[in-house]
């Protein structure tokens, strides 16, 4: 760690691409993400941050070696999916990770869909998109820019509340975030799914996933994976509770990654207040779209 650039004492700058907030070492890099070049058999999973992408990916790689947990064992999770927008400086980038995998690979991006590099597209990937509702979605990530040097500092609660509902946070607005993916779903190979669903019935979404991928499991595997990437075990696995990434960069004594694994947290978080402002600003936003439909939390 000694050639780290990285100052860790200190949190990474923000800027803006094309009006969405995000670390600056992103910005700064924005040619070379824009015009990263995506292989016909990558599967790429792509979510708004804290909308399950962790519990995904774990999924994914354990129904892709058919619920061997060795394997699964085998590398972090951000090794194992090279994150491709990433730029740490003194770290590999994601870019450098992912051009150095070989084929087939898994990759991880939060971007909004305007912001995909194309090739992802025109190679006609299969991605895997998941949506988690906004309310624990912004609890979530609250907590993790408390232990995560990586984002700015998000002030006190109230205060990232109002940061959310600006979108002025890295990746930008939750809204246009599920809505931009949702309304490309049906021209792409696009599976998109929601957390609440896997927290409903695991099982049922680890098959969709498995049926996206070209995978026929058994049952007796279903369940080991079902098993293996429920909220206590993963908790547990140093290869995918990001307990392996220094101190310095995440502290998961300020607030652990695998944090509560739950639906409804916003309820111990939200004033009565916040929850009727949120709610008028949510039926504005998400007026144009059937989405809602699918988001139970009010
Ligand atoms: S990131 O940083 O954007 O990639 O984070 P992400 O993995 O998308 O989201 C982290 C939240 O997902 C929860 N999580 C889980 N919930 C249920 N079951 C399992 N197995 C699981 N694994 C991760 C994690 O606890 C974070 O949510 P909160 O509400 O903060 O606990």
């Amino acid at each position: 760690m000694e050639d780290l650039k990285f100052d860790s004492t200190k949190r990474l700058a923000v800027d803006y691409v094309e009006g969405i907030l995000q670390p600056k070492p992103t910005c700064d890099t924005w040619d070379q993400i824009w015009n990263f070049q995506a292989r016909p058999d990558d599967l790429l999973i792509s979510t708004y941050p804290k909308a399950g992408t962790t519990w995904t990916q774990e999924m994914v790689d354990l129904i892709q070696n058919e619920g061997d947990v060795d394997r699964s064992q085998r590398a972090p999770t951000h090794e194992r999916f090279p994150f491709i927008e990433l730029i740490i400086p003194g770290l590999e980038s994601g870019l450098e990770q992912a051009n150095a995998t070989p084929s087939p690979r898994a990759l991880k991006t939060h971007l909004p869909i305007h912001l995909l590099p194309p090739s992802f597209l025109e190679n006609n990937c299969k991605i895997i998109y998941v949506a988690r509702n906004p309310k624990d979605s912004m609890v979530s990530y609250y907590h993790f820019h408390r232990m995560n040097k990586g984002l700015p500092d998000p002030g006190t609660w109230e205060e990232f509340f109002e940061s959310f509902l600006a979108g002025k946070v890295c990746w930008g607005p939750w809204y246009d975030h599920v809505k931009g993916w949702w309304d490309a779903k049906d021209q792409h190979r696009i599976l998109y799914l929601f957390y609440e669903d896997m927290k409903r019935n695991p099982k049922h979404e680890i098959q969709k996933l498995a049926a996206f991928i070209g995978k026929s499991l058994d049952d007796k595997v279903l369940d080991k994976i079902v098993h293996h990437t429920s909220f206590d075990v993963m908790k547990q696995n140093p290869m995918a509770n990001y307990t392996s990434v220094p101190v310095e960069f995440m502290n998961h004594s300020i607030s652990p990654f695998l944090r509560k694994g739950t639906v409804g947290d916003w309820k111990n978080h939200f004033t009565v207040a916040q929850n009727d402002r949120f709610d008028e600003d949510y039926k504005q936003k998400m007026a144009d779209t059937i989405l809602t439909s699918h988001f139970q939390f009010l």
